[in-house]
């Protein structure tokens, strides 16, 4: 199937072919994304966690603690390059035997078939994975049309000519596979980069997770009323639940578990294997409680800090009909991401297996359709998308352990500040959150000169406690925030804001200044407040 135009005069020499199968590659990344949207099936998502486990510890603390969420953008950024270059050469093989055969139809079905290959190998989806294959045939394709007329590919005109239709194909053929991409993800239940909990993500019963199963009412009303009520009116200060709950996970792909085949099974050292599938869950009738989840990466006065309502059902009866005889009494809990954390069976028979969140069905991003919750322990524990739960024998290390972080244990206290307002009286006011796990918080207090002298700040009732199936409630939550505020008279110019927080057992937040690496930042917030800036 020779064309007129031999094959050598399609395609350019050297640097040019290498553009065209660049462009080819860009169209084949896109052509996955529109195939899939930001789902586990896209191209990116294996390369990304894949890069994220082999990261040095240092690098990803670095990345977590300096860059925050630039980081993790960054680590995708690099798994999209790997892509592109691995497409790249897939279609500079097909081109180059196509050259040595002289066969048009070599690189126009080799290429794409080369990509869907790799693709198919990276993913493990292959009819998925043909969106990829469709990019890059697009791009070959068109070049290959185009260089019917025109100058030899040899020429150096002709060569430009068929690298600019080259890289013409692939940005239109991009753009098309973006937006068809981005409204298959926004589809799938939002949320691509994990982010915050916006609208795509709140929406009910998301239908890539729960379209096959019954789904519960969560009725959080009463606690969600309360919340409301107890929250503190003041510009920039999230609500007592969060309106915006932050999200860690280490690949910035979610999982998307279709909640009918979803189960969790208790395997290991027990005398039992009990397996709960999601109706097993969805039957019982729920709690509804407060919990905080606070990340250890977070810088001290940062944004990882969150409380939400949370729907299900206490851990301990589930663990009691396994009957564990674990020597280590400790725990491995491992996820549908292929997460795993090893902590305590302490830890974990105050756990919670949350199914609801904030009155609605877990989002994707917070670890749909069910979530492990350990209340007053760092985030890194309550383990999304929760698939097991195996008792071990001996200790091990957890997925962050192994990169060096100390974050299974209970949280450290802190108060942050990150508000202030001018009051009607013309006073200023400075706020924010505190918290302290399961210990509570008792007080905050204030100093506006730098840590001289202190004053105590007003803070928010305590939230109450668990509503729905619960014995004996008790009148507060055992692990949510509150808020503080405090208004002054400003002093001429600038002055420095210190704040700190008592815990519950009387115990003030530690003054000693630690990063985040590896066991959670200390020290006290302070901030230079400028009263001519505070509007
Ligand atoms: N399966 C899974 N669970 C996970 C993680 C993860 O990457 N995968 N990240 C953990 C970390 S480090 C934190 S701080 C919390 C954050 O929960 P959120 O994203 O719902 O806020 O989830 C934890 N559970
Ligand atoms: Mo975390």
């Amino acid at each position: 199937m020779t064309g007129d135009t031999p094959l050598a005069d399609r395609y350019p020499p050297g640097a040019g072919t290498v553009a065209i199968a660049v462009a080819a590659g860009t169209a084949a990344l896109l052509g996955s994304f529109a195939a899939v949207g930001f789902a586990p099936g896209f191209v990116v998502a294996p390369v990304e966690s894949t890069l994220s486990r082999v990261m040095p510890g240092f690098l990803i603390a670095f990345a977590i603690t300096v860059l925050g969420d630039l980081g993790q953008q960054l680590n995708l950024a690099m798994a999209g390059a790997v892509v592109v270059v691995l497409y790249a050469q897939a279609v500079v093989v097909a081109v180059t035997a196509g050259r040595r055969l002289d066969e048009r139809v070599v690189p126009l079905l080799g290429g794409p078939a080369l990509v869907w290959g790799v693709t198919a190998a990276l993913t493990g989806r292959p009819v998925l994975s043909l969106g990829a294959a469709v990019g890059a045939g697009v791009v070959l394709a068109v070049t290959d049309v185009s260089a019917s007329r025109g100058p030899a590919a040899r020429t150096p005109s002709g060569g430009r000519r068929r690298v600019l239709t080259a890289v013409g194909a692939a940005v239109g053929a991009s753009a098309l596979g973006y937006v068809v991409g981005r409204d298959g993800t926004a589809a799938a239940g939002g949320d691509p980069n994990g982010g915050d909990t916006g609208d795509g993500d709140r929406r009910r019963s998301d239908p890539a997770i729960y379209g096959d199963v019954e789904v519960p009412t969560f009725d959080a009303d009463d606690q969600l009323a309360a919340a409301a009520e107890r929250t503190f009116e003041f510009d920039g200060l999230e609500p007592l639940v969060s309106e915006r709950f932050f999200n860690v996970s280490y690949s910035s792909v979610s999982p998307t578990p279709d909640a009918a085949d979803w189960s969790l099974s208790v395997t290991g050292e027990v005398e039992e294997e009990p397996s709960y599938d999601y109706d097993d869950l969805a039957e019982r009738e729920f709690q509804h409680r407060f919990v905080a989840l606070r990340c250890v990466g977070e810088s001290l006065n940062g944004k990882k800090l969150d409380t939400a309502v949370w729907s299900g059902v206490p851990l301990a009866p589930l663990i009691e009909e396994a009957k564990p005889n674990s020597d280590c009494d400790c725990v491995m809990v491992r996820a549908a991401d292929d997460y795993y954390e090893e902590f305590p069976l302490e830890a974990l028979e105050t756990g919670f297996l949350a199914l609801g969140m904030n009155g609605e069905p877990l989002p994707r991003s917070h670890g749909a359709p069910v979530r492990l919750l350990v209340p007053g322990h760092w985030g890194e524990i309550s383990v999304k998308w929760i698939t097991e739960i195996a008792f071990l024998e001996r200790e091990a290390d957890g997925y962050w352990e192994r990169k060096g972080w100390h974050g299974t244990g209970p949280v450290e206290t802190v108060a942050k500040l990150h508000a202030t307002a001018r009051t009607e009286d013309g006073r200023l006011a400075v706020g924010g959150h505190a918290y302290a796990g399961t210990r509570g918080i008792e007080r905050v207090e204030v100093s506006t000169d730098g840590g001289d002298t202190w004053t105590d700040a007003e803070l928010t009732e305590r939230l109450p406690g668990p509503t729905g199936a619960v014995d004996d409630p008790p009148e507060h939550a055992a692990d949510a925030w509150r808020q503080w505020r405090y208004a002054y008279d400003p002093p001429d110019g600038s002055h420095e804001v210190v704040v700190r927080a008592t815990d519950g057992t009387g115990t003030v937040q530690p003054e000693t200044e630690r990063d985040a690496y590896p066991s959670g930042a200390t020290g006290w917030v302070s901030r230079t407040v400028d009263p001519g800036s505070v509007g």
